[in-house]
């Protein structure tokens, strides 16, 4: 059943109980939803790098960190383009356009639907995340063809301003509002591993769980510690700071038993993920992941560790979200 009222309590119980009890639960329902061996591949682009007027203390683009990235313009849509056939032939589903904006610009309108169009041609699915939207963008990014935009919570909403302070949790809120009524599919999750406490991933999967309707992909991102930002500088200082594996896949079982039927994405963090940690992390109902050697500025696993990874575990690239859906209704 779908579940849209979870309260705080019942969140911290999942958090809370015997670890292997929490996977089999999860591998439960995982399997009641979803192929049991399916993992659904998306590749990222970063369309406009750098130069984001946002302050989120995780983030290489912001204006605020110290990280020596350039600020460059828009890509070309012919440059885009060429990036979504490499993905598409790679074996990739999904491809994935990033920019560090506030929010897009009329005059950046016409190009971004140039992309989607584009890439949408080419057999893939369409995804973008370019920071806040109005209604009237949301639209015609959706009619332009964009089956998916990302715009993460992040955090908890009590932990979330001690994160990011030039955009309010409302606002992000507004923006999924906007994505939903124009009729796209809702990619939302946040990050783990910022230092939050365990009553703030609790918070965190609550914000998701009690959408009106829960978003269709969640990614879970691990905090990727970069120097010169704020965040990055902090955890790095800290020796040990990274989250605790086995916490780490609590929270993706969280996330599958509350939203069960959404792909919960195995996102940033897995460059330096143990084998054995993903592996878990697929157990609790993780089915998505980014697939080649670099997500927006930060590395990510690869294809040749991806590939020898499948193969050991007997997991074949998603081809379909449906069947399996549609099985469970
Ligand atoms: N500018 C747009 C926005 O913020 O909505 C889109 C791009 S932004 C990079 C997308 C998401 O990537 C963020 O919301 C955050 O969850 C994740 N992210 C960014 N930097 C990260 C890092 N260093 N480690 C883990 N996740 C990160
Ligand atoms: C999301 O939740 N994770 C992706 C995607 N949405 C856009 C981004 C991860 C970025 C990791 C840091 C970087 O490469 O700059
Ligand atoms: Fe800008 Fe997005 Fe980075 Fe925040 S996460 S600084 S909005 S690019």
């Amino acid at each position: 059943m779908i579940r849209t009222d979870w309260s705080r309590d019942e969140i911290g119980a999942l958090f809370g109980m015997p670890f292997l009890d929490l996977l089999f639960e999860a591998q439960r329902v995982h399997r009641q939803y979803h192929a049991p061996n399916e993992v659904q591949l998306s590749t990222l682009l970063s369309i406009k790098t750098g130069g984001c007027p946002e302050d989120c203390g995780y983030c290489s683009q912001s204006a605020f960190a110290e990280t020596g990235l350039k600020a460059e313009k828009l890509m070309d849509a012919d440059a885009v383009l060429a990036a979504a056939a490499e993905a598409k032939a790679a074996g990739s589903g999904r491809f994935c356009m990033g920019a560090a904006w506030r929010e897009p610009k009329e005059r950046d309108m016409d190009a971004l639907c140039t992309m989607v169009a584009g890439v949408k041609a080419m057999g893939l699915e369409t995804c973008m995340t370019l920071g806040m939207l109005t209604q009237g963008q949301a639209d015609r990014l959706a009619a332009a063809g964009l089956d998916y935009y990302n715009h993460n919570l992040d955090s908890s909403p009590e932990y979330y301003g001690e994160i990011i302070t030039t955009r309010t949790y409302q606002e992000r809120l507004d923006t999924l509002e906007a994505v939903r009524a124009s009729g796209m599919a809702v990619c939302c999750g946040g990050i783990v591993g910022m230092g939050e406490t365990r009553e703030a991933r609790v918070g965190f999967l609550h914000a998701l769980a009690t959408l009106p309707e829960h978003p269709e992909s969640v990614p879970i991102n691990a905090l990727v510690p970069i120097s010169g930002t704020s965040l990055g500088d902090r955890l790095l200082a800290e020796r040990d700071s990274k989250i605790d594996d086995i916490e780490f896949v609590r929270t993706v079982a969280a996330a599958r038993i509350l939203m069960p039927r959404s792909i919960v994405r195995l996102s940033a963090g897995r460059e330096s993920m143990s084998e054995t940690c993903q592996a878990l992390c697929f157990l609790a109902g993780a089915n998505s992941i980014f697939t080649g050697d670099k997500l927006l500025t930060t590395g990510n696993a690869g294809a040749g560790a991806d590939a020898a990874l499948f193969a050991k575990l007997g997991l074949q690239p998603m081809t379909s979200e449906e069947p399996a859906r549609v099985a469970a209704e």
